[in-house]
């Protein structure tokens, strides 16, 4: 490349009607202030939206959807396009109907309205939520042709809320270590789940705004549960009622659904934490390149349950060689890290996988690794390294190597 020149930019006497005419937006007045009192994306933008897979369940009302994760950059998610998962659809519940109840091994039990909860010194964090069937389909091989499918059911967030410490503080619970937690919503799953008193004790947040905002119906408008790092479905939406109690419930969502079947059949239980894991957004297969060889950005996501990304790495060979990534920032904990590697491509065919590394010294497994460890019985908790194939045109495609 030419000193000085920038990737694709054309010299400037080159004769470009959008240069040298006067355009119709520079000719005529745009819209007034008060047309769009709350903004949508501009209609160019249209494309990018959750989507959801017909054939994946049996009906949208307990299904999933997915972040278009291959059109945004930076991590914070815009919850209109932020994944949903329900188990029995999303419901309206009114900040005026909101009550959450405490009981069990409490001092005493009670009632908070939202106005209650928004008394409370409260706090704001980032944090990723994952749903643990994320990448689920990609056990036994290359399924899903899109990144928004194959790593999608995430989100990444700043919420506002009151430490669950704060609550069962007020009612006097008992918090000895081997106490537990359960937590249920108001929706007709209820999608209870037993939390264990330490983590309760930790960072968990009861969340009432995400990005600013109040949470949107589908995230649980007007409370939900925050569990930083720990799986989706123990994220409890609509949060109704907090039991402190001497067991886990052992509920089905901790039974029958989100445990681990092995290679022999038996399955692991309490698989909370979410592994470290990364994949590139683009390019993948909805994002070619479309610009041909030459200077380029490789982009992607990297997070882990267990803290901060410290490192990404990202192969063009298919894990023969690595290159150290940069990422957009200081990777925050239990956080969606941005991650980019500013390169050249001579247009040849590539295998692009990206592999975190986090703070407590976890390296991003490769799916050999992964099937060794836990057979091709399970759909939850796949973390494992990514394959996009890119071939001379740019076009990019869901692969696995070996
Ligand atoms: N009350 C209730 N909470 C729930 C669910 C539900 O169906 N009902 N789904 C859970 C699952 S499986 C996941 S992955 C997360 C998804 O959160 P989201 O819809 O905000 O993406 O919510 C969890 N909390
Ligand atoms: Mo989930």
């Amino acid at each position: 490349m030419a000193a000085g020149s920038v990737a694709g930019a054309a010299a400037a006497q080159q004769a470009d009607p959008l240069i040298t005419e006067l355009q119709d937006w520079a000719s005529y007045t745009g819209v007034g202030v008060d047309e769009v009192p709350y903004g949508m994306p501009i209609e160019f933008e249209k494309h990018v939206v959750r989507r959801n897979v017909e054939w994946l369940t049996a009906s949208p009302i307990s299904s999933i959807n997915f972040t278009p994760i291959h059109a945004l950059d930076g991590t914070i998610t815009p919850q209109g396009c932020a994944f949903e998962r329900h188990h029995s659809g999303a419901i309206e519940l009114r900040k005026e109907d909101y009550r959450l109840m405490i009981n069990g091994l409490v001092e005493e039990p009670l009632v908070f309205t939202y106005e209650d909860i928004e008394r409370l010194p409260r706090e704001n964090h980032v944090y990723f939520c994952e749903c643990a069937a994320n990448t689920g389909m990609e056990w036994a091989g290359a399924q899903l042709n899109g990144v928004q499918f194959t790593h999608g059911m995430i989100h990444n967030m700043e919420y506002t809320g009151v430490p669950l410490r704060t609550l069962l503080k007020a009612v006097g619970a008992d918090m000895s270590p081997d106490k537990w937690v359960y937590v249920e919503g108001a929706d007709a799953s209820s999608n209870g789940r037993s939390i264990p008193m330490e983590k309760a004790l930790d960072d968990v947040l009861v969340a009432f705004k995400a990005n600013g905002e109040a949470l949107r119906m589908e995230h649980g408008y007007p409370v939900r549960l925050v569990v930083p790092g720990w799986e989706g479905n123990m994220w409890v939406k609509w949060l109704r009622r907090i039991e402190i109690t001497d067991m886990a419930v052992e509920s089905r969502e901790e039974t029958s659904k989100y445990t681990d079947v092995l290679e022999d059949g038996t399955a692991r239980k309490w698989t909370w934490v979410m592994d470290a894991k990364s994949v590139i957004t683009s390019p993948s297969p909805q994002m070619p390149i479309t610009h041909g060889p030459g200077q380029m950005v490789i982009s992607g996501l990297a997070w882990s349950g267990h803290g901060q990304i410290t490192r990404v790495d990202v192969s063009k060979d298919g894990g023969i060689s690595w290159e150290t990534a940069r990422l957009g920032k200081q990777g925050d904990t239990k956080a969606l890290t941005r991650f980019y590697l500013d390169t050249e491509w001579d247009g040849a065919p590539m295998l692009l996988q990206a592999r975190a590394m986090d703070d407590t010294g976890y390296v991003q497994p490769t799916k050999e690794q992964l099937r060794a460890e836990r057979g091709e019985n399970s759909v939850y908790h796949n973390n494992c390294i990514q394959t996009w194939y890119v071939n001379a045109e740019g076009i990019a495609e869901n692969v696995e190597v070996s």
